[in-house]
């Protein structure tokens, strides 16, 4: 770690002291403009190194942000309280400042960058005074993949700058790839609470004013006024998918909102998948599962996000362009994801969780009981009682857990393989109670674009906003999406075309529901690990080696179909969670023709064509 003062920036201009080994004049004089309009009181090289991230640990604990659990519990591990106002990605504040709104599209805000800039502008004069401000380079993907690429944030959070170390490969040895004239994705964060001479700070700095802005054509961020998750650890939403998916776009690549997990069988044939599913519809635990049926195995690449490019072969490969997992913790435990709970029980960073009496953390659902006492996620005493009488939760219900991929138990190993891994399947899947059968495969590249295009899913508590409605999320990407949906849809359909054309093999696309519900409101579908005998279905159809039937939008199980092995499941529940209740589907129908009537402009023909052809085929 290597420091200069804002002092050395006022006397020589432009002087930041970079360290000798950053050798790229641009990066370099970007940081000059950026220290002269925030002001930090320092500047802070981080290099990476774990001496870095424990002093960083050591000043959050000593300045209230964070506390240190309890060592013999829970080894070098942390938690932070947020603000109260501070606990989600904030949708509404989120920009896509492209220069035509029209590339922007519908389902984005969207400002003209001239006047974001001079909207932007102001807040972030003198953001940092009083503060430091940290030079975070990092990797997202393996350092040197041909699928990875660089970015570099300025913060004046410390705690950015520890998670970004666990989120993304992080450090000095990003320098080497970027060279002296690399490119790199310039993001800007600031919590947006300047500090005056001799003012006490808060454990928890922001500002009720939030802009979360991404300039596609520019590729850079700017994040202001929030130090939570997605709008503050810019490698994530902002780079890897918002960002990310101009530059797929331009480039002939596919930036999405997915897991990738690895599937083995027990005669050792492995495939890899990757599954979109909207916020908090549980990819961490789908990512982790123990396959419910004998001898399959899972192993994890990644629990949120996938850049795909094209391989010499035309197959697809992936790489998780992140380093670690910011799962949600309320609901993890044993049973829901032992994995996750085993990769969470040393050098964690936790967020919005409660504090145990013994200096450890709990959340809602991660034991039957909850402890006697807790100091809950605002700092205040919570007993089970308090809890009944007031309604209020120990943990936030976005309370996150950050650690590194590689204490998951399971991990892949080609993780960390700059090739990727190619892809056999794309899997899309919502919260739906009703309506949308437990898996349905595509029959074509074109139907399974349709499929991904038109999913939904009842809204959870991962963004601010009302919970428990349908909302029309396309690829699970409706907040993450850096440019026109319609656009994106495209993309989708000349990939596909582009990876027929030379004759290559195509992913098979699958739809999947696990949400469905009973007429109690109980889930019907166990999930977890008996998402496997979901998964084998779907490889054995690949393979040739598993039937299925022909209904309305494509290809799906029969009871006899699927493996039982080991689960009592009556052929009356298969049927209460693959029927197709054709009233429901034409109400469906008409959210699909809503949301192609928003997203007429530009919309491929292809997928009107596709919507006609099933609402015809519904009303034969
Ligand atoms: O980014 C946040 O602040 C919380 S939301 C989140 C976190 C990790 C992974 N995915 C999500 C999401 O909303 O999809
Ligand atoms: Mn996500």
């Amino acid at each position: 770690m290597s420091q200069t003062t804002a002092n050395d920036i006022a006397a020589t201009g432009a002087t930041i002291n970079a360290p000798a080994y950053v050798k790229h004049p641009k990066l370099i004089s970007w940081i000059a403009d950026i220290a002269a309009l925030t002001k930090p009181d320092n500047i802070v090289w981080c290099d990476g190194s774990q001496e870095e991230y424990d002093r960083l640990c050591a000043q959050m604990v000593a300045s209230g942000t964070m506390k240190k659990l309890n060592e013999a519990k829970r080894p070098n591990s942390y938690l932070a309280c947020s603000d109260p106002t501070d606990v989600a990605r904030v949708e509404d504040r989120t920009f896509i400042c492209s220069e035509k709104k029209e590339d922007a599209g519908p389902t984005n805000n969207w400002m003209a960058p001239a006047e974001m800039r001079a909207t932007l502008n102001p807040l972030f004069d003198g953001c940092m005074k009083g503060r430091t401000m940290y030079v975070v380079p990092f990797s997202m993907g393996p350092l040197g993949s041909p699928i990875a690429h660089i970015g570099v944030e300025l913060s004046d959070s410390p705690y950015v700058a520890v998670n970004m170390r666990i989120m993304t490969r992080m450090g000095k040895a990003v320098y080497d790839v970027l060279g002296s004239d690399g490119d790199f994705v310039p993001c800007v964060h600031t919590v947006g609470a300047p500090l005056a001479a001799g003012q006490q700070d808060v454990a928890w700095p922001c500002n009720a004013t939030k802009y979360i802005v991404h300039y596609p054509e520019s590729r850079e961020i700017w994040s202001f006024g929030s130090g939570y998750g997605g709008n503050a650890l810019l490698g994530k939403k902002c780079f890897a998918l918002r960002i990310a998916s101009t530059m797929g776009r331009d480039q002939g690549w596919l930036a999405e909102h997915m897991l990738i997990l690895g599937v083995e069988s027990p005669e050792g044939k492995k495939h890899y998948v990757a599954a979109a599913f909207p916020s908090a519809c549980g990819k961490t635990n789908f990512a982790m599962l123990i396959p419910a049926i004998k001898g399959w195995k899972v192993t994890t690449i990644g629990d949120d996000i996938a850049w795909i490019k094209p391989g010499k072969d035309g197959r697809l490969y992936a790489i998780n362009p992140e380093a670690g997992y910011f799962g949600v913790a309320p609901g993890t435990n044993t049973a829901t994801n032992s994995n996750c709970m085993a990769s969470l029980t040393a050098n964690t960073i936790f967020t919005n969780v409660a504090l145990t009496d013994d200096g450890d953390v709990w959340w809602e659902g991660m034991t039957k009981e909850a402890p006697a006492h807790l100091i809950d996620w605002q700092g205040k005493d919570w007993t089970p009682a308090i809890g009944k009488e007031t309604g209020r939760k120990a943990a936030h219900p976005n309370a996150r857990f950050t650690v590194a991929a590689t204490q998951n138990p399971v991990i892949d190993a080609a993780w960390d393989d700059p090739a990727g891994v190619p892809i056999s399947a794309f899997i899309f899947g919502g919260r739906r109670s009703t309506t949308v059968p437990l898996v349905t495969e595509a029959r074509n590249w074109i139907e399974g674009v349709y499929m991904a295009a038109t999913m939904g899913s009842e809204t959870t508590a991962a963004a601010a906003g009302q919970q428990g409605v349908v909302r029309r999320d396309p690829f699970a990407m409706l907040p993450f999406m850096g440019y026109n949906m319609s656009d994106y849809f495209q993309h989708w359909l000349d990939m596909g075309k582009k990876i027929d054309a030379i004759g290559a093999t195509l992913p098979s696309i699958y739809c999947v529901n696990w949400f469905r519900t009973d007429e109690n409101g109980k889930f019907v579908w166990p999930g977890f690990g008996d998402n496997m005998r979901v998964l084998k279905w779907m490889l054995e159809r690949i393979e040739g080696k598993a039937n299925g039937i022909e209904n309305v939008f494509g290809v799906t199980p029969t009871f006899d179909d699927l493996s039982w092995d080991g689960l009592e499941f009556t052929e009356e529940q298969f049927h209460t969670i693959t029927s197709i209740d054709v009233a429901a589907w034409e109400e469906e129908l008409v959210l699909h023709t809503e949301l192609f009537e928003k997203l007429a402009y530009r919309l491929p023909a292809e997928l009107e064509a596709t919507r006609v052809a099933l609402k015809n085929r519904l009303s034969m």
